[in-house]
């Protein structure tokens, strides 16, 4: 159990993170430790940060485990640092096998990796043949549980929209970059699906309705380039992800601006949120303000703390597994 192989140490970045007082995560992927309790993980957790930034600024404490789905937990520690200031800790799970240790250090802290730091890059033979060809996920995912209504989630805050300076801009690598109000969404021409919704914490809800430009519209008008791999979005509230072109471009996919027949309501996205139903939630990205077509990927908010670059329910893509 001591003895723990780091794989690989990766610097990881979203720019919402610096809300959260975050100017760096260091994200280690760890090989095959078996984990049994959590004071087994919290163990393993400090043994990878001695390794990785040698003496600790102070004591390594537990603070919570929260299952995601039924593979995976989340053990959450922090390192103590004088004047309640602290460094985040994170372990991620999957059955009973550790996978990654990704610490969250502010910028007031002044602690160093050590180690060599790599680029994560996802592999790409993402890119070879399993793409989803519909956005519709069959049966009850693994490791979901059905609930009522949506849990609505704001990890940076609801952000204040002015409808009047809103825009969605559209841009990178394209033909075309446009720069589209509400109405131009609307005029785009929009439709209406029924789709279940599945977040990676484990809750899914059957059979909500979204109306809104289906990327194909917007694709059509914007004209990406041959060398698209991904589209990077931002939101208002500076929360990010990232998504594969090609599951971007998967039918069904919506720039949604009505929820239930009604305009999205402020805690779901108002004026426009994304709907991307066969990804788990957070590539749902609400109070969208930029889509970036790029061939570089990128961490958005989540992806920065170690969940993963495509997020496929049906494959059960929850975390970063490389
Ligand atoms: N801007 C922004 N978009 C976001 C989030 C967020 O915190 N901020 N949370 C994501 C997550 S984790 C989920 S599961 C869904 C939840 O959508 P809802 O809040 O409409 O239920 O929104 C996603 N989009
Ligand atoms: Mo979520």
């Amino acid at each position: 159990m001591c003895l723990v192989v780091i794989k690989k140490c990766y610097e990881t970045s979203s720019t919402g993170l610096g809300l959260k007082r975050v100017s760096r995560v260091i994200d280690c992927s760890i090989g095959d430790v078996e984990v049994f309790s959590v004071p087994n993980v919290r163990h393993l957790a400090e043994n990878v940060a001695r390794s990785v930034f040698g003496d600790l600024p102070g004591e390594l404490v537990f603070e919570s485990s929260e299952s995601v789905g039924y593979t995976h937990t989340l053990h959450k520690f922090r390192i103590l640092v004088k004047h309640s200031k602290y460094v985040g800790v994170r372990v991620v799970v999957r059955g009973k096998r550790a996978i990654r240790v990704l610490f969250t250090i502010p910028g007031d802290v002044n602690i160093r990796p050590r180690c060599r730091i790599a680029v994560y890059t996802p592999r790409l033979d993402f890119f070879r043949g399993d793409v989803a060809r519909t956005t519709s996920v069959d049966q009850q995912p693994r490791g979901q549980v059905y609930i009522d209504l949506p849990v609505v989630y704001a990890i940076l805050g609801v952000p204040r929209v002015d409808l009047s300076k809103w825009t969605l801009h559209i841009e990178g690598l394209v033909e075309k970059p446009v720069e589209l109000t509400l109405p131009d969404l609307y005029e785009l021409g929009v439709e209406r699906v029924r789709i279940d919704f599945h977040c990676v914490t484990g809750w899914s809800v059957r059979d909500l309705e979204f109306t809104g430009v289906p990327v194909e519209g917007v694709v059509r008008l914007v004209r990406p380039l041959n060398s698209v791999k991904w589209v990077y979005v931002e939101s208002l509230d500076r929360y990010s992800t990232i998504i594969p072109y090609e599951e971007f471009t998967a039918r069904g996919v919506l720039i949604a601006v009505e929820m239930n027949g009604k305009p999205l309501d402020t805690l779901h996205g108002y004026p426009a949120r994304l709907v991307v139903p066969h990804l788990y939630g957070w590539k749902s990205a609400k109070w969208i303000s930029r889509l970036v077509f790029t061939d570089n990927y990128r961490d958005g908010y989540w992806e920065a703390l170690g969940y993963h670059p495509r997020g496929r329910v049906d494959l059960e893509e929850r975390f970063k597994a490389n």
